[in-house]
């Protein structure tokens, strides 16, 4: 990957690059060069260092140790490596929700200047759901009930979560006969780690089941938790208007850059950031106004509830730094680089940490707490505006490159526009996909891997898919890879995707790849995917869905853990790059096959993206005629593709941006209650 100009396909990250590269800066891409190659036993998931015996490693040829000093074999160092993996991954988002929960408990107190319930609908929902009392009571205090039932979630000791009632019968019967149903995260993730210390459980498959479990805790707990309480403090998505990649940075305004996943903190900075006092304070220093944008998940939040446009993905964390126009970046918690605080070297920004969870050297330290939220975020605010006049304008190099998109679509958005207002429904969907106007629907999501050109897998599998008539529903850097690539517009229907979606897409308004939300917003595609079994007619639990799953690029022990409950909730799952599992090929045998017969969908390995789209097809057409549905009504024959995608010229921009404000709702066009073509 020596090659500059192979890094990304983005064509803004590629100009970013360049000035890395001609200013002599080090890049995640240069320190993977570094590294290579890189150590095979942990590619191959065989080294051990649970016990200081260790460290050990098996010889994957078969000539060498082929047992740790405590006599554990390939299966159980795999096995156990994994599931250390799946427990650091939910550990992760699930606190990011345990923290959501907290914000909804000072909420409902009602006292705090930042938090509100603002998306009372939810929060009614979920009252009645989980059997609140809700007759003559206030918002809040339905609220604060809520709060202490979620919390009591979290630490669930026995019995299951309540958000198991909400699968299909046949998951729950899998889950329990495969001993997968999932207690609370915590006392999954406790026992996770207390299985993988030495001299625990050494049985392969048992490992794997329990890595099932604890994936569930946080997918159908934790994650779903998040989702679902950020609907509710934050209000609920509705389509809107927004822009994404480096070029919404402007030259002329102070500049604040969120970059992480903490939605409690970023909600209210984009109140800070337009309150008027603050706002004229940053005129009063020479700028014209206050500009937010953000990286990764936490971007991805404020886009779906303010249109707060996107300065990147993933990779793109140190690019937008080095564009010389960021004031301060402020980090929180998870897929922040450690090398970003090296750039205040180079450039004036200022790196501001915030979490008590995560501290950077050389940051400024800001803690966060929920109690002084708007207080903090408007001493944010102003180290952004006392940090303007240290601008060098010599250094400000933003690419002139950003795209359109709509972005907030929900489980319930779905069935809103779909259904029509006065009846809500996925009835339109389910006749979509029954006739075959509508092959199927694919989850596509994660991160951003240097060993890829950065977003090219993304964009493949992605226009593969809607070419194949399948619906995409997106979450995380991936979604910020087809915003930037114009996927996530109405627009791209026509350009991209097969008759079938293009019909839909022109009937309803909606573009062929629905933005989701965040990383803990893969929930949605279950609540989504129980809608689509309970409407009938598409199979009456998961795995008989036409659904899959990708994650082509992934990075982060996260992605594991969504892979995983995925997969343990009956949904096919590709990725690009391995799990670290081939160094015993038991494991790799267990997930990729015989899961199958535990929850009824496997892993698959295929880092071609183009390969990998069309293991989603077929899966999706089995599962059609496995179901009895017509073939797709629009047959595409596959084209014998390279993996190499199409690259977006530089202002593929080429749909020239409007004069449509960011956050402008797009209701207009989708509001009108189709029903969707007619069923022929
Ligand atoms: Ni998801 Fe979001 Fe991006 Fe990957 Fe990181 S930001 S939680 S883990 S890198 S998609
Ligand atoms: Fe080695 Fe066993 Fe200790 Fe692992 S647990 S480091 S395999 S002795």
């Amino acid at each position: 990957m020596a090659e500059r100009k192979r890094r990304s396909v983005d064509p803004a990250a590629l100009a970013m690059i360049d000035v890395a590269g001609d200013a002599g800066i080090r890049t995640a891409w240069d320190r993977l060069e570094s590294q290579e190659p890189q150590c095979g036993f942990g590619k191959l998931g065989i080294c051990c260092r649970n016990c200081f015996m260790g460290p050990c490693r098996i010889d994957p040829f078969g000539d060498g140790a082929m047992e740790g000093i405590c006599g554990a074999t390939a299966e159980t160092i795999v096995a156990r490596n994994l599931l250390k993996h799946v427990a650091a991954g939910v550990a992760a988002h699930s606190d990011h929700g345990r923290e959501i929960v907290t914000a909804l408990a000072l909420a409902a107190e009602g006292n705090s200047d930042a938090y509100k319930i603002r998306g009372p609908r939810k929060l009614r929902r979920l009252a009645d759901e989980y059997g609140i009392a809700q007759e003559g009571r206030s918002d809040e205090e339905v609220a604060k009930d809520l709060a202490e039932f979620l919390l009591a979630e979290f630490g669930r000791q026995d019995g299951l979560l309540a958000n198991v009632a909400r699968a299909p019968e046949q998951q729950k019967k899998n889950w329990t006969a495969a001993g997968a149903a999932p207690r609370g995260v915590d006392r999954e993730v406790v026992t996770a780690m207390h299985m993988t210390n030495i001299g625990v459980d050494n049985d392969a498959e048992h490992l794997l089941l329990t890595s099932a479990r604890t994936a569930l805790a946080d997918g159908w707990g934790g994650s779903m938790i998040a989702t679902d309480v950020s609907d509710v403090l934050f209000g609920e998505p509705h389509p809107l208007r927004s822009r994404m990649n480096l070029g919404v940075i402007k030259e002329d305004e102070v500049n604040i850059l969120v970059h992480g996943h903490e939605p409690t903190l970023s909600d209210v900075l984009v109140a800070a950031a337009s309150d008027p006092e603050l706002v004229a304070e940053a005129q009063a220093v020479g700028a014209k106004g206050i500009g937010l944008a953000g990286i990764c998940c936490t971007a991805n939040e404020i886009l779906m509830r303010h249109g707060i446009p996107i300065a990147g993905n993933f990779l793109q964390q140190e690019l937008a730094v080095m564009t010389g126009a960021i004031d301060v970046m402020l980090v929180d918690v998870q897929c922040v680089f450690p090398s970003v605080t090296d750039l205040q070297k180079c450039f004036h920004t200022k790196i501001i940490s915030t979490s008590p969870k995560a501290k950077f050297p050389g940051a400024t330290d800001i803690e966060f707490h929920e109690e002084h939220a708007m207080e903090t975020a408007k001493r944010i605010v102003r180290v952004a505006i006392d940090n303007y006049k240290n601008r060098d304008p010599a250094l400000v190099k933003i690419p002139d490159v950003q795209e359109k998109l709509v972005a907030g679509f929900t489980t319930e958005v779905v069935s809103d526009i779909l259904g029509g207002k006065y009846r809500p429904s996925y009835r339109p969907l389910n006749d979509g996909i029954q006739t075959g106007r509508l092959r199927g629907v694919a989850g596509v999501v994660g991160c951003n891997n240097p060993k890829f050109p950065h977003d090219e897998s993304h964009l493949a599998i992605v226009k593969e898919l809607i070419r194949n008539d399948v619906l995409v529903l997106q979450t995380g850097c991936s979604a910020i890879a087809c915003g930037k690539a114009g996927l996530l517009s109405p627009e791209a229907a026509k350009a991209h995707a097969g008759e079938g979606i293009q019909e839909i897409c022109r009937a309803v308004g909606i573009p062929p790849v629905l933005h989701i939300g965040s990383c803990v917003d893969n929930t949605r595609i279950f609540t989504a995917c129980a809608e689509m079994v309970a409407e009938g007619g598409i199979g009456d639990s998961f795995d008989k869905l036409p659904v899959a799953g990708a994650a082509p690029e992934w990075v982060s022990e996260k992605a594991i853990a969504i892979g995983m409950y995925f997969v343990a909730s009956g949904i096919f799952v590709v990725i690009g790059q391995p799990l670290p599992v081939k160094g015993s090929p038991l494991v790799e045998e267990m997930l990729t096959k015989s899961f199958e017969e535990h929850f009824g969908a496997t892993w698959a390995f295929q880092s071609d993206p183009i390969k990998a789209a069309h293991l989603m097809i077929d899966h999706i057409d089995r599962k059609r005629a496995d179901l009895g549905l017509p073939p797709p009504m629009y047959r595409v024959p596959y084209e014998p593709k390279t993996a190499e995608a199409e690259r977006v010229g530089p202002g593929a921009a080429g749909i020239a941006l409007t004069a449509e404000a960011d956050g402008e709702p797009v209701a207009a066009a989708i509001s009108g209650g189709c029903r969707g073509p007619a069923p022929d």
